[in-house]
């Protein structure tokens, strides 16, 4: 039975991002072979990754679908190879049926960006297998959420949602323990929507009432504050590993216990630091 407390209980957590897609906005193509994408979720766990995602669909604004069949196709000897990496494995999916599968290959976690939306049998799927899920906020769905994102206020939107997808899952026969909640960075979210839920995320984090994950890593949002901060071109995503270092700290600093990133070990040195810092009583140090 997997349990997010375990993982994320006592330090937080740093989780690993294995694409094994030719479009995502980082790192499309590059683990697209299903020996790199073993050989780079196993470099990862070396750097200290507390979990790994292994994803098989982009979900880059305006990505094109992709079938049940060709998901699993990618994902599916990744996971097999990674079952022994000594590290909890999520996959990145909203199908109940890739869920199902992967599952049953080694995997202990879905993260699904629709938060159990997009395919009725997830939360089933998942209960019976003793699993754990990431619901994510999303605004629209990933071919439109850039175009005009609107909120009264994001993070009581985000919160609210997240609260009633939380008590669906419930609902559905989910344990509190396999519960984690993402306000969804960048998911049909302008950089100042972005930039305020980070802002506030005590707020969230204590509206949820589950431990939340945070995915910064690389995002657009990064480019256009370096870019308005400098006056120079928007950063390509490659060159967004610092500012996702410093978004990353404040996150875990104020509420998540899981950051979602690439770039790995750079984020498990600044997350113990932080876990140590965070220990220490400052009236009692002289
Ligand atoms: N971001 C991406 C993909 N999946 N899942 C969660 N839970 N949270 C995120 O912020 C998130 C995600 C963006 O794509 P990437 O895999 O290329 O980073």
């Amino acid at each position: 039975m997997f349990a997010w407390p375990t993982i994320c209980g006592d330090r937080p957590a740093v989780m690993g991002i294995v694409n094994v897609t030719p479009d995502s906005f980082s790192d499309g193509g590059r683990f697209l072979d299903a020996g790199a994408a073993i050989a780079h979720g196993v470099a990862l766990v070396g750097e200290g990754a507390d979990l790994l995602d292994v994803g098989g669909e982009s979900t880059r604004p305006g990505a094109a679908p992709v079938d049940a069949a060709e998901e699993l196709r990618r994902v599916l000897p990744v996971v097999a190879g990674l079952a022994g990496a000594g590290v909890p494995l999520s996959i990145d999916t909203a199908k109940a049926d890739v869920a199902a599968a992967v599952l049953g290959a080694g995997a202990s976690v879905v993260n699904d960006v629709t938060a159990g939306r997009a395919d009725p049998e997830m939360f089933g799927v998942v209960a019976d297998a003793g699993a754990g899920i990431v619901l994510m906020h999303m605004q629209g769905d990933p071919r439109t959420m850039q175009d005009d994102p609107r909120y009264d206020d994001v993070v009581d939107d985000v919160s609210a949602f997240l609260v009633a997808r939380l008590d669906a899952a419930r609902a559905a026969g989910l344990p509190d323990d396999a519960l984690c909640a993402d306000p969804g960075i960048g998911f049909g979210k302008h950089a100042n929507h972005n930039l305020a839920l980070l802002a506030r995320l005590p707020e969230l984090v204590a509206r949820v009432g589950v431990p939340v994950l945070v995915g910064t890593s690389r995002k657009a949002f990064l480019g256009s504050v370096l870019a308005s901060a400098t006056g120079a071109d928007v950063p390509p995503p490659a060159a967004r590993d610092d500012a996702t270092l410093a978004s990353a700290v404040w996150a875990l600093d104020h509420g998540a216990r899981v950051v979602r990133v690439h770039d790995v070990r750079p984020v498990v040195d600044a997350a113990r630091l932080l876990h140590v810092m965070q220990g220490i009583d400052a009236e009692a140090v002289a």
